[in-house]
């Protein structure tokens, strides 16, 4: 078997809806349980947002308290990533509530978007200070890369010194607004990394999983979950983020991968706990 994979699950997100898919967990209960059935399927590190009982976008600190605890009362050692990434109008501080206790990594998003019909703001300040806080708390960030120029920030972060390795870079591509989901522009950006750093893939929507078959042969990780896609195939739901783990783990062992454990995806990334 060729190089372990890190497949990352992003279970809820901030956007999509029970409606649109009855397997979205919305409570701290169900987003822990999706987190936990997600690394039993072989995902090393959960990708964590919260909601409100209703399903509105929240970036509470007692909510990711209660998500954490209940993933480690379950007994899994999952990598857990917290989201400062939020929703779309949230303000920083608001986003910064998720850095909790028990988070080992936090996303830093690089940059001002279209986002679908709105636009997700990260001024150079903004995305400063959330490196900062990440290294205050002593979280390795997760670079959120969606479109090409974002590289020429990090670059900037870097030179600036705002930003230092251990990192870990996620392109985000099929955001309306951002680059798109295609073999090329993922090599694009892959070869436009200012440095030699583990990266990653989260295809949205129909994107998920050819992007995750392309980050294989790559030697790229993987991230899906309903946060980025909702479908199993053309037209059928997902039944759970565990179904869309198992898939991004069979197209791994198909590109002679296997997913790696939790503590394997410490040391790759850096995290020491
Ligand atoms: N919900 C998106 C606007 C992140 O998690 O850091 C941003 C997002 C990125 O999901
Ligand atoms: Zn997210």
């Amino acid at each position: 078997m060729g190089d372990p994979v890190i497949i990352a699950a992003a279970v809820v997100g901030a956007e999509v809806r029970r409606e649109q898919n009855p397997a979205v967990p919305y409570t701290p209960a169900e987003i822990a349980a999706a987190a936990v059935a997600s690394a039993r399927a072989g995902a090393a590190v959960v990708h964590l947002h919260a909601r409100w009982p209703d399903g509105r976008a929240s970036q509470e600190a007692g909510h990711f308290r209660e998500i954490v605890d209940r993933i480690r009362a379950s007994g899994s050692d999952v990598v857990i990533q917290c989201s400062t990434g939020g929703a779309v109008g949230m303000p920083i501080e608001e986003r910064l509530g998720s850095l909790v206790p028990g988070a080992e990594m936090g996303t830093l998003n690089m940059g001002t978007m279209n986002f679908g019909d709105e636009v997700f703001v990260n001024s150079r300040p903004d995305i400063v200070k959330v490196a900062t806080r990440l290294r205050e708390r002593g979280l390795v960030p997760e670079c959120e890369v969606y479109d090409a120029g974002m590289l020429d920030t990090l670059a900037w972060l870097l030179k600036e010194g705002h930003l230092a390795q251990p990192y870990h870079v996620q392109f985000v591509l099929g955001v309306p607004g951002g680059m798109t989901g295609t073999e090329r522009n993922l090599r694009f950006l892959v070869e436009g990394l200012p440095e030699a750093v583990h990266w990653s893939v989260a295809g949205i929507g129909r994107f998920e999983l050819p992007m995750a078959e392309v980050a294989l042969r790559l030697g790229g990780h993987v991230r899906v979950g309903l946060e980025d896609n909702l479908h199993i195939s053309k037209g059928v739901l997902a039944s759970g983020n565990e179904q869309l783990v198992s898939a991004a783990a069979g197209l791994a062992a198909k590109a002679g991968r296997r997913p790696a454990t939790p503590a394997e995806a410490r040391v790759l990334l850096g995290i020491k706990r």
